[in-house]
């Protein structure tokens, strides 16, 4: 018989294996607590250790025990054996890694800021099915930003009302009409009728100008209410749906992308309520691995936020982003997102900050222009091809009236 205890899941002489999943955590100990013995901890607690030292018949035990294998300042690095998850379950994995963790009384704080993932764990999940081709496959993006767009106010549009503003937008040169996160199946603009509604428009719109639009249709609910809307959407005809993904969590998101992948719909997913974990830069889990999580339960697009140039807090929005386009065991690269208080004369900075492959999603700086929804989307993208093709802003406006009109509204920051 063998006792497990704490101290056995500390070796900073460890190398993590290249099937490993290995964890970076930041960590503020509890008074009194080393490093070493918060770290070992972790490690513990998180996979099959707990604080009892345990008497177990060691040909009986299968060996799942995580190593905290490297400790940098307040940065500690934990490998995980992949034998210790289930295949294809996030809800799963995120119980082990970022689970009763979270509130140990060891640590004043902790939070999960990276995850290398292994091929093992990765190949349970499925992907984007479509991701960055997007821009082509179902859009006529080119090497543009992917133009988007969300109603302003965020509820309380009449469905016809909520339809004129798509109509409007898209006429302008957007390419998405989005819901706003807190628009579902109200009483003042019912989902099945703003779906039918909205898609006929774009099909009208489509036809006159050419050029490939779609709709971002909130889906968000209780789970099977959400497969039934999925259902809804391909039956009308439509080439995307929106997911709230924090707020419906995981498992929902996971059975969605099922769904999805039966009818070809592509998934963009909303990140509301994530700042309730990825706020502070002490605790919790990182928008990094949220994306993370994200891009492998297999969304297409994903919001990361503005590189700092909009009105919401943003965590590295090009590191993010950079993940999310780069090489991770075949997995599709997933669209970012930018989006929070944009506006035409930030589009120059935004694009510099964070490339071409994106899309770039405004309401208040497209509703908001003085003469209109249909002037402020014809601004946005006068911005964008401006930008792509090096001309300033200001000299582009002296050829465009709406985006002068936006920049003397809102400036060129
Ligand atoms: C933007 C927005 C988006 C946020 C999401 C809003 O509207 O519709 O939900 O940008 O934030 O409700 O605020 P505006 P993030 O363009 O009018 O600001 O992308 O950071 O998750
Ligand atoms: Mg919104």
């Amino acid at each position: 018989m063998t006792g497990i205890e704490y101290d056995d899941f500390l070796d900073l002489e460890y190398e993590p294996a290249s099937t490993d999943l290995v964890c970076t955590f930041t960590i503020d100990p509890a008074t009194d607590m080393s490093m070493e013995a918060a770290a070992s901890r972790v490690a513990s607690e998180s996979s099959n250790g707990t604080w009892a030292a345990l008497h177990v018949d060691e040909a009986e035990l299968t060996d799942l025990g995580a190593v905290a294998c490297g400790i940098d300042g307040s940065r500690v690095t934990v490998a995980y054996p992949a034998d210790l998850f289930e295949t294809g379950s996030m809800p799963q994995i995120l119980s082990c890694i970022a689970g009763n963790i979270m509130g140990m009384k060891a640590v004043d704080s902790i939070r999960l800021e990276d995850c290398t993932w292994p091929a093992s764990i990765v190949d349970g999940f499925p992907g984007p099915q479509f991701g960055t081709s997007v821009a082509n496959e179902l859009l006529d993006a080119g090497e543009r930003p992917v133009l988007a767009t969300v109603p302003k106010p965020k509820v309380g549009l009449s469905t016809s009302a909520h339809v004129d503003v798509g109509e409007a937008a898209w006429r302008g040169g957007i390419d998405l009409l989005k819901d706003d996160e807190n628009l579902t199946d109200q009483a003042f603009n019912p989902f099945e009728d703003r779906l039918a509604e909205s898609l006929a428009a774009r099909d009208r719109v489509q036809e006159d100008v050419g050029e490939r639009k779609d709709y971002l249709v909130n889906v968000t609910a209780e789970t099977n209410k959400m497969l039934e809307r999925v259902d809804l959407v391909a039956e009308h005809g439509g080439g995307f749906v929106m997911i709230d993904v924090i707020t419906c969590g995981w498992s929902a998101v996971q059975t969605v992308r099922e769904r999805c992948a039966d009818h070809g719909l592509a998934i963009h997913a909303h990140r509301a309520m994530h700042a309730a974990f990825d706020r502070t830069d002490h605790h919790g889990v990182s928008m990094r691995v949220i994306a993370q999580i994200a891009r492998l339960c297999g969304v297409d697009h994903i919001h990361t936020g503005t590189a700092g140039l909009g009105k919401l807090e943003n965590e590295d929005t090009p590191g993010i982003n950079a993940w999310l386009h780069g090489e991770c065991h075949g997995l599709q690269p997933v669209l970012p997102v930018a989006s929070g208080g944009l506006h035409p004369g930030v589009v120059d900075q935004l694009i510099d900050a964070l490339g071409t492959d994106i899309c770039i999603q405004a309401g208040g700086g497209i509703h908001g222009h003085p003469d209109g929804t249909h002037a402020g989307a014809k601004a946005l993208r006068q911005a964008t091809e401006a930008s792509l093709e090096g001309v300033s802003l200001e000299a582009d406006a002296e050829e465009h009236e709406e985006l002068a009109t936006a920049l003397e509204k809102w400036g060129a920051e």
